[in-house]
């Protein structure tokens, strides 16, 4: 034990704590997250113009239909990804064509999921089929009605899930009529969910916006295996809150964690450099979660103000530790902390990084601007009130 990390009652402050390795820790740790991720497949499937395209566009957080690495699968099958995106989109063309070259194409598509299948590993099997249907289409031909129920039994082999994406749905009315005519067909499917991927301009002045990315996120999440959701949270940017649903999960997980690090050893002792390696591991996991591009300055400024390390300066500004708005610290016998102290400064901290991934997330926060005053005000404003309203009890309790 390190009788120089234990927190410091005079300034508030882990005094064992530095700085810049706790940076290098956390970006490093960034890395190893996002490194771990499972790759995840996603299948399209539908006519030319229905918006397979615009759909993967505006559900992912990279351009992979316009700007990704192409690499034809099949004659008609292309597959999106890029390098450092656990994504591949699977791409199928011409399907609007005559029935022989349909044929030929349905069978590109079984014959695509049974190879990626036929590696055994988890990360090359296609995950998910997405159905693309207009909306607009006022009624589905026979031949694709059954090419759907083929699809369903064969995958119910491959065990590829399959969700009807009823695309361009900016007309309620054929909306309705056109899911209420799929329900009634039992094509065993495991959702069908009308999306409008971009705004829709119907003219005279009046405008659809845009809506149901979110709930197909939620759909296929539903049919996806639990290691693979955290990928999803990852690539996606239709939910913000399937990010912080799972990064909430970090957080209650690591807040037990940091406890029981600080439990082991006699207490009151904490040794706050593991404390902070646990801590660190969190902020890691929590900015995988929401695939966001995050600066060391932005990490360090963070870090800084949520644990207070003596003489840190913004913008000319001196530091004052949020640790001091923790109940109980002050009274941390002879500088040393206990488990549900651990628990709350780790709670408080998760909680308020999440908001401000969320803030990133909407363009709240430019994390690339910390030099300006408004976006620092903002971020030591959310650190702040997270730590006001941790309770110590409530968390030794949960402990
Ligand atoms: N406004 C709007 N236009 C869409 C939407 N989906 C598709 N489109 C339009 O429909 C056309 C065909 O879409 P695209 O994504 O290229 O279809 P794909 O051939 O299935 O990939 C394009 O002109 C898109 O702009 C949508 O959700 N909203
Ligand atoms: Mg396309």
């Amino acid at each position: 034990m390190n009788n120089n990390s234990y927190f410091n009652t005079d300034n508030n402050s882990f005094s064992g704590i530095d700085l810049l390795s706790a940076v290098k820790d956390c970006f490093d740790k960034i890395a190893l997250s996002t490194g771990n991720l499972k790759h995840l497949n996603i299948m399209l499937v539908g006519k030319s113009g229905v918006g397979k395209s615009t759909l993967i566009n505006n559900l992912f957080r990279e351009r992979l239909a316009q700007t990704g690495g192409v690499r034809p699968v099949t004659h008609d099958i292309t597959g999106y990804s890029k390098p450092n995106f656990p994504l591949t989109v699977y791409d199928s063309r011409g399907f609007e064509l005559n029935k022989l070259a349909q044929k030929n194409i349905k069978k590109q598509i079984t014959s695509t999921i049974t190879k990626c299948a036929s590696t055994g590993r988890s990360d090359d099997a296609v995950h998910c089929l997405l159905y693309c249907i207009n909306s607009g289409s006022r009624r589905i031909e026979p031949e694709e009605l059954n090419w759907i129920r083929e699809l369903t039994s064969e995958s119910y082999i491959l065990k590829v899930p399959v969700i009807i994406v009823l695309t361009q749905s900016y007309s309620a009315p054929y909306t309705k009529q056109l899911s209420d005519f799929i329900y009634s067909q039992n094509l065993g499917v495991n959702a069908v969910v009308p999306v409008l991927a971009e705004d829709y301009d119907l003219g005279m002045g009046q405008c659809v916006s845009r809506y149901g990315l979110d709930n197909l996120i939620s759909e296929i999440e539903r049919t996806l295996s639990d290691d693979l959701t955290a990928t999803l949270a990852n690539v996606q940017t239709a939910s913000a809150e399937l990010k912080q649903r799972k990064a909430s999960l970090i957080v209650t997980a690591t807040t037990a964690e940091a406890a029981a690090a600080v439990a082991v050893t006699p207490l009151p002792v904490a040794d706050s450099v593991v404390l902070v390696a646990i801590q660190s591991k969190m902020l890691a996991e929590i900015t995988t979660i929401f695939g966001l591009g995050i600066s060391k300055s932005f990490i360090s400024l963070f870090l800084s103000t949520a644990l207070g390390t003596s003489g840190a300066t913004v913008g000319g500004r001196a530091l004052a530790s949020a640790l001091k708005l923790i109940p109980g610290i002050g009274t941390a016998a002879g500088g040393m902390i206990n488990a549900g102290v651990a628990a709350a400064i780790t709670s408080a901290m998760g909680n308020a990084y999440i908001q401000l991934m969320t803030m990133i997330l909407n363009d709240q926060i430019l994390p690339d601007e910390l030099d300006s005053n408004a976006n620092i005000e903002k971020i030591f404003s959310v650190i702040d009130r997270s730590f006001r309203l941790q309770n110590t009890n409530d968390n030794f309790k949960s402990v």
